[in-house]
């Protein structure tokens, strides 16, 4: 008994060492994975769109009414028949919904799998306004009326993972040039991360209906590089 336990733990000694010595995994992009997923969502689409709308054209043209008065019949199937017509195609196109589904869970997991060396902000949702607070205690924000504030910031080429929650109303955190969007609730802390790849300004809106200015929250997402952003992280610590 007691040589069967340790023959059972050797592997699971052995695997954390091979596990570390691995080269650390390559990041996937959600962009990437996403837009991959919504383009053969759209081939499919238009594949099977054009098989059936040409299908449709060629019966309604050779199956016209030639006479006015002319009656139709559908054609005499057995009940073999009416069963294989009926089960074969909707088996072909669960096959293809079911493929799409499992691509559409693997760009899940990939989103919900946060880099294990993303940099944290932690935002916070307010009527009507975010509020993002760095790990050095400095905190930003975007005032739309005076368009007052830096916004998100965030260097480029490394994964940012965000904290978020609800100082009031249900928010939600959309990020289109990122394909990322969350809800943000009082009382829970929800998460998405993403990759900044390149310099680049971009827009976070709310995408919850959240009361009368929910049109005006939204600000800027400026991905910078890391010099430029550690540059500004600092100078903003020691003003504030
Ligand atoms: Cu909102």
């Amino acid at each position: 008994m007691k040589g069967r336990l340790v023959a059972l733990s050797i592997p699971g000694m052995l695997l954390p060492g091979v596990v570390m010595a691995a080269a650390p995994a390559k990041i996937v992009d959600p962009v990437t994975s996403w837009n991959h997923l919504w383009n053969e969502v759209l081939i499919d689409l238009f594949l099977m769109g054009t098989v059936f709308a040409a299908l449709a054209v060629y019966w309604l043209i050779k199956y016209r009414a030639t006479s006015p008065d002319q009656v139709g019949s559908g054609p005499k199937l057995s009940r073999a028949q009416s069963w294989a017509w009926a089960m074969v195609p909707a088996f072909i196109f669960m096959a293809d919904d079911f493929f799409l589904a499992a691509k559409g869970w693997t760009v899940w997991n990939i989103y919900r799998k946060v880099p294990d060396n993303a940099y944290e902000i932690k935002v916070t949702g307010n009527m009507w306004y975010w509020q993002f607070e760095y790990p050095n205690g400095v905190t930003t924000t975007y005032a739309y009326d005076t368009k007052e504030g830096d916004g998100l910031m965030v260097p480029v080429g490394t994964p940012v993972v965000l904290r978020m929650t609800s100082n009031d109303v249900i928010h939600s955190f959309g990020m289109s040039a990122y394909r990322v969007k969350e809800d943000m609730m009082p009382g829970r802390v929800t998460y998405i991360w993403f990759l900044p790849t390149e310099e680049k300004q971009s827009w976070v809106t709310c995408t919850e209906f959240c009361g009368v200015l929910h049109a005006q929250m939204y600000a800027p997402v400026k991905a910078v590089p890391r010099a430029q952003f550690d540059a500004w992280l600092q100078k903003k610590k020691s003003t504030t």
